[in-house]
């Protein structure tokens, strides 16, 4: 899927974060305590989260006394450098066929949107694509679902309503392997990462997938919401903690997101983030690009 980071860039100049231009401004005055207090409060802003923002106004403090006429933008290429560093490419995942991916997160995180996204796009590579409408929950997602599969050209293996989550995984993975498959989307009902009992049942869920097929799901995706920063943090952390995550989709970059959590997350979790939402159609989806999304964040081109 081609990508040039301008597509992400626009996002952000569009919601009008300016943390480069701001840390531009201010390094363009004169120094003083006061320029470091605004220059943590900027990176807060901008979601790094408290221990990286005081972290990285540290590494600049240090930078400027060793070397005080220090241009703004090469205080702006350090940042950058420092923030890249968190960023590892994720592992490689070892192929299988069919290859399964379960798809988890909070209530309207745009869980079901970025797994018709995710089909759309092992569509467009020719692979034949299973979708289990594993949120039993609510009614009107099957029918979400149905629209999709419909659009994309995928197989949608359904339940009736509030029957076991496990149940449509299972059946999804047997439908997979007695019609060859290449791929499974399973998606989940949102659920909060406080609710224990909620979060067993995807437990329950790799299980019965590990049963069906050993080794499975190869992939347990986790959704997250960019707008909703700290927060995002926490849910990653406790989603992570019940059910081993491989990865990441930031969705609503779009949106107000600001950016920095993507940074706070890899520092603290190191779960690489994998793919992007930035709309509600298919096509507004990337796979993450670190480099091009440091420069939008640092307003960088
Ligand atoms: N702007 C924008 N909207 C998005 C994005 N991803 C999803 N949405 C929208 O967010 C809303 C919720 O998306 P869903 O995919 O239904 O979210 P969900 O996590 O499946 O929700 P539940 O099943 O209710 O937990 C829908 O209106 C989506 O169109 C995105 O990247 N950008
Ligand atoms: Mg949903």
């Amino acid at each position: 899927m081609g990508f040039s980071g301008n597509g992400m860039f626009q996002f952000f100049k569009k919601i009008g974060s300016r943390l480069g231009q701001k840390i531009r401004f201010l390094f363009g005055a004169k120094i003083d305590e006061a320029s470091y207090e605004e220059l943590e409060s900027l990176f807060y802003e901008a979601d790094l989260g408290a221990p990286l923002s005081a972290e990285l106004v540290e590494q600049i403090r240090a930078l400027l006394k060793k070397n005080p006429d220090l241009p703004s933008d090469k205080i702006l290429q350090e940042i950058r450098a420092s923030l890249l560093r968190f960023f590892q490419p994720p592992l490689p995942i070892p192929p299988a066929s069919p290859h399964i991916i379960l798809i988890v997160g909070v209530n309207g995180s745009g869980k079901t949107t970025s797994l018709a996204k995710l089909a759309a796009h092992y569509r467009k590579q020719g692979k034949k694509v299973v979708i289990a409408a594993g949120d039993t929950f609510r009614a009107a997602s099957v029918e979400q679902l149905e629209r999709w599969a419909k659009a994309i050209g995928a197989d949608l293996i359904k339940s009736q309503p509030n029957s076991d989550p496990s149940a449509v995984a299972f059946d999804a993975l047997a439908a997979a392997k007695a019609r060859g498959a290449d791929v499974v989307l399973i998606d989940t009902a949102g659920r909060l990462q406080t609710k224990t009992e909620l979060m067993q049942e995807l437990a329950k869920i790799r299980r019965i997938c590990d049963k069906q097929i050993p080794g499975s799901p190869q992939e347990t995706l986790l959704v997250l919401d960019a707008t909703i920063g700290q927060n995002a943090l926490d849910q990653a952390k406790a989603f992570h903690s019940f059910t081993p995550l491989t990865g990441l989709i930031l969705t609503k970059l779009d949106g107000s997101a600001k950016g920095g959590i993507a940074v706070a997350i890899q520092k603290e979790l190191k779960i690489p983030i994998l793919w992007t939402g930035t709309g509600e159609a298919a096509e507004d989806f990337q796979p993450f690009d670190a480099p091009a999304f440091i420069d939008a964040l640092l307003n960088l081109e």
